[in-house]
Formats: structure tokens, C-alpha cells, sequence
């Protein structure tokens, strides 16, 4: 049968309400791209789970078609998110298939380009505040206590749901759980998600490194963080609402959370778009994880199996690489002038 989406997919296994109406636009089923050069240098099999191939260019997808429709099947209007930016993109998307007003509270000046543009494209009402993500989660979740309004930030328990069905999926391609899992930790959804879901599936359990930026690191520092910086802007986040879940899944999993520079994710954004793979800052801080934990020798990844999930796609935020990568040189338009810059 033809790919139907993931609550098709992975109903059984899922934990939503009978009035649920799927709504989906055949998120998941993403690819576990092998990275055989790169893995060579840490002497491991290397995967990265690429998430930014998901419908709206990122991993939210997965929970958003199960918050969307639970949201539809019980009758609500209107859905309404906090947002670094991809959740705001993929909430728009989600609820225009469903024919629901969306709203949508980023924090202003903030959020990567091609976030903004694709929440606007799938019609929501954006409002920038200001102040920052964690301002925003406050007041959203104000309003959805007072009024019929629904949620669909990762407070959310379907989202998460939702979002389990990336564990499962690197179970079914190689059989069994990775030894290793990195991923980027921001209002720690994903990481909680990921730790559910390899628990329930019983493939076995991966040891988490859920990665932090350095100027937004609470879980790191054991303190919220009031005034978060990073050049990550989609994990510019202080105070993470599954945070306690987060230090869980990695304790419990005999792994951690650390946290990595801004230069740290950029060198890793830069690796993994030389081995062909363009993400988004924030999504190479799995990598950059993993590349400091083993120069440290606080990993030992040689003859294991990692995985390193890509949260999101490098078309999400292309203006960081015109500011910090080579840009492109003009030339006048004759054959000359060509021969002269590249050689013959
Ligand atoms: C690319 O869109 O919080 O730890 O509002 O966009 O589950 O929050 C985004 C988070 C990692 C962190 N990678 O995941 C939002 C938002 C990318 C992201 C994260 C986000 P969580």
C-alpha cells in the first residue's frame, strides 16, 4: 500500500483519543542517510536521520499531524503555537489542510527566513513579540486556559506521541535501536519524544546525547536562562517546558546533555553540507555533539552505531550562510574574465 502518512503507519502504537480525523500531508518516513566518510573518522557507523526532508522542512511535522488532528476531531477552530520558527511553519501547514485559523507567536527579529515566509505562505496570523520564545510559550499558554483556543506547542501530549514515530522508524531500517543518538535540545520535545518512543518500540535503547548552544544551555547549567543567545535561533530557548523529561531520558539512558558553541554548530553545519547533507544551525548541533564528546574521549563511538538526527532542513535559514560561508564572487560577463578566476 502506498505511504499514507504516520499515524497511518503507526496507529497501534500511538496513544490518541477515538476522535481523532487524520490530518496529514505524509510526513515522516524520512530517509537514515549513511555517512560512511564521516563516520570513518570516529571509526562508527554513521547515520543522520534527515528531518528537514519532512513536509513544512523539519521534524515538527510528526507531532503536529497528531496535534492537528486531535485538535479537528474535537471540534476546535482555532490552534495557536509559541514558536522558534518551525513550529509555526508546520502548525500554518497542519491547519490550513484542516481548515483552521492558526496563530502564531515568534519572537521578533528572530526567526530564520524561510521559517517566517512558510508560516505566512500557509496562511497563519503571525505576531511577533517582544520578548522571547519563552515570553511567548507564557502566553499562549494564558490564553488557551481561558478560551477554546487549542495548543499545539509540545506541551501538547500528542505532539509527542507524534513525534515517537522517528524512533520507531530507525528501529525498522536497521533492525534494533542505535548504540548512540544526538540530537539538538531546545524546548526538549524531541528528545522526551525520542526516549518514549525507543522505550515502547523494544528494539532496544540507544544511549541519548541531546545537544545544547552554549548562550541557551539551562539543562546544561541547571538554571533557566533569562536572556538566551545563539546563533541557533531555533533552540534560542531559556527555559525548556519538558525539561525535567530531557535530564530523564538522558540519565536514564546512561547518556547527557551538554551544550557546544555557536562556532562548534557552524563547523558542523559546514561537515555535514560537505558530505551533501544542507541543514540548519540548530540542526547540526547533534554532530557537533558528537564531534567535542569523542575529541574529548568522553565518547567511545569506534565500532558503534550513531545516529544523528537533522532537525531541519539548511533552506529553513539561508541567510547565515551568505554571512559566515564564502559568497559568491561577480565577474563581468565575458570568457575572459571567467578563464581568469577558475583557471583553464
Ligand atoms: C530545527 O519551532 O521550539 O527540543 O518553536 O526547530 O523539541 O524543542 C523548535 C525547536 C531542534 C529543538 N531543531 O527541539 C519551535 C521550536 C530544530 C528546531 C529543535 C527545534 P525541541
Amino acid at each position: 500500500m502506498t505511504y499514507q502518512g504516520l499515524i497511518q503507519r503507526y496507529k497501534q502504537y500511538l496513544d490518541l483519543p477515538a476522535h481523532t480525523q487524520t490530518i496529514s500531508l505524509l510526513e515522516g518516513n524520512t530517509p537514515l542517510i549513511p555517512m560512511p566518510r564521516l563516520g570513518n573518522e570516529f571509526g562508527c557507523e554513521l547515520f543522520i536521520k534527515f528531518e528537514g526532508l519532512n513536509p513544512t522542512g523539519s521534524f515538527k511535522d510528526r507531532g503536529m499531524t497528531a496535534a492537528i488532528s486531535e485538535a479537528v476531531g474535537r471540534g476546535a477552530q482555532t490552534v495557536i503555537c509559541a514558536s522558534t520558527g518551525n513550529t509555526a511553519a508546520s502548525a500554518a501547514a497542519y491547519a490550513a489542510r484542516a481548515g483552521l485559523r492558526s496563530i502564531v507567536l515568534i519572537p521578533e527579529g528572530k526567526v530564520a527566513a524561510g521559517k517566517l515566509a512558510g508560516a505566512i505562505a500557509y496562511g497563519a496570523e503571525v505576531i511577533q513579540i517582544q520578548g522571547s520564545f519563552d515570553d511567548a510559550l507564557s502566553l499562549v499558554v494564558e490564553i488557551t486556559q481561558k478560551t477554546p483556543i487549542a495548543l499545539v506547542n509540545s506541551i501538547n501530549p500528542y505532539r509527542i506521541e507524534g513525534q515517537k514515530t522517528s524512533s520507531f522508524e530507525i528501529c525498522d531500517v536497521l533492525g534494533s535501536a542505535p548504540d548512540w543518538l544526538c540530537l539538538p535540545v531546545g524546548n526538549a520535545g524531541n528528545i522526551t519524544s525520542y526516549w518514549a518512543g525507543f522505550k515502547q518500540y523494544q528494539k532496544g535503547l540507544p544511549r541519548m546525547l541531546g545537544v545544547q548552544a552554549e548562550g541557551a544551555a539551562p539543562l546544561v547549567l541547571g538554571h533557566p536562562v533569562e536572556k538566551p543567545e545563539t546563533v541557533a535561533t531555533a533552540i534560542r530557548i531559556g527555559k525548556p517546558a519538558r525539561g525535567e523529561q530531557a535530564l530523564e531520558a538522558a540519565h536514564e539512558s546512561n547518556g547527557r546533555i551538554i551544550a557546544v558553541s555557536d562556532a562548534q554548530i557552524l563547523d558542523a553545519q559546514r561537515i555535514l553540507a560537505s558530505e551533501g547533507v544542507w541543514v540548519e544551525p540548530a540542526s547540526a548541533a547533534g554532530l557537533a555533539g558528537l564531534i567535542a564528546e569523542s575529541a574529548k574521549g568522553s565518547i567511545d563511538a569506534k565500532g558503534k552505531r550513531v545516529v544523528v538526527v537533522c532537525t531541519g532542513h539548511g533552506m529553513k535559514d539561508p541567510s547565515i550562510i551568505t554571512e559566515s560561508f564564502k559568497s559568491p564572487q561577480v565577474i563581468p560577463a565575458r570568457y575572459q574574465a571567467l578563464v581568469d578566476l577558475v583557471g583553464s
